[in-house]
């Protein structure tokens, strides 16, 4: 299959991110990427390219028109603040929780930032928007490879994408890459899709920009919110809304969850993926289900991930893989490759 790679990605770097009330090194790291780029390379699992170019009005499929404005002129007008921001990362401090407004967008960027975002570990860096925006071209080049009539297409690319919302950055994301993807196939005359969600953490941002939709089914198996981030959703009582209802599943797991109970919630997901209708699949994969992942709670091993890429491949759909999290940087390469390697059979 091929890989659109985000050449662009290490423009995004983050320094610091909010743990415990102290600053610690960025987890989600551009290594991550170099990674999964040399093992696919050392295997020879087809052929790596540059992503397309897209209008900026590919992204607005997605994204609110606000929300894109402040993000492409975040950082010049971090730096304009003061000079000296040039050497830190943009964070937020401050939210409009409830009882406070949101309509409003701020002309103070603080207040801009706490519009815009929701956790204190992403920072916004120099090259946050180049490097996402080039993410966001990786998972649209690769839905038109599918429309192109290829079976699948890998987009490898950071920061991930699968809790950025239709107007919000957090969880290491900013653009949607998942939800740009199954967009573009929708646009392109594909009447359902489906996204399966299967990084360790709840795709918030992406169920919530198709929680009311009938066209696109969202499924995750996923740390369970009640102690996972990202907390505030991912529960199985979220079944979508409106036209949209019934075309949601969420599969929260416990802490601990082995291979076996998580192959389960994976079966299941696809079963209602497939009763669903979908005539493709974007799969927002996360490596970070790994026994060896430093910030997550599943127990899944290397080789597993041969036999998750078989049983997505089993479906039988057209399938965007998309990169997302994964944190134990040295074995992330060979694991995502693992699960290519499975599907390509
Ligand atoms: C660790 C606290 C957890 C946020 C975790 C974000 C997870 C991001 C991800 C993505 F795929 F988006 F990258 N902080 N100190 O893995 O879901
Ligand atoms: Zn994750």
């Amino acid at each position: 299959m091929i890989t659109f790679y985000n050449h662009l990605h290490a423009q995004h770097q983050g320094k610091l991110e909010m743990f415990r009330g102290e600053l610690v090194p960025c987890f989600e790291v551009p290594a991550r990427a170099d990674h999964v780029l040399a093992e696919l390379q050392r295997r020879g699992l087809g052929t790596v390219q540059h992503p397309h170019a897209f209008d900026d009005s590919a992204l607005a499929t997605v994204h609110s028109p606000r929300y894109l404005q402040f993000l492409e002129a975040a950082w010049a007008d971090w730096v304009a603040l003061d000079p000296a921001n040039a050497a830190r990362d943009a964070l937020p401090s401050v939210w409009p929780i409830r009882t406070l407004r949101s309509d409003i967008v701020p002309d103070n960027f603080a207040a801009r930032m706490g519009l815009f975002s929701y956790d204190t570990g992403t920072p916004l860096t120099a090259g946050t928007w180049v490097a996402a925006r080039a993410g966001a071209h990786c998972a649209l080049s690769a839905a038109q490879q599918l429309v192109q009539g290829d079976r699948a297409a890998f987009a490898l690319s950071r920061p991930p994408g699968h809790h950025a919302g239709a107007d919000f950055f957090g969880g290491y994301c900013f653009l949607n890459n998942a939800a740009l993807a199954a967009q573009n196939l929708r646009d392109a005359g594909m009447r359902k899709v489906a996204v399966l969600d299967v990084d360790y953490h709840h795709g918030n941002g992406t169920q919530a920009i198709f929680y009311d939709r009938p066209d696109v089914f969202f499924a995750s198996l996923h740390g369970d919110p009640r102690t996972e981030y990202p907390f505030y959703l991912g529960h199985a009582d979220e079944t979508g809304a409106g036209a949209g209802l019934g075309c949601n599943l969420n599969i929260p797991l416990p802490r601990g969850t082995g291979f076996a109970a998580w192959m389960e919630a994976l079966e299941h997901s696809l079963r209602s993926i497939a009763a669903f209708g979908a005539e493709a699949l974007v799969v927002s994969l996360g490596m970070d289900t790994f026994a060896g992942d430093p910030i997550s709670g599943f127990t899944l091993q290397s080789e597993d991930y041969l036999r998750v890429g078989e049983r997505l491949a089993a479906a039988g759909l057209p399938t965007v893989l998309v990169f997302e999290g994964g944190y134990a940087v040295a074995e992330v390469g060979v694991n995502a490759v693992n699960v290519l390697e499975g599907f390509a059979g």
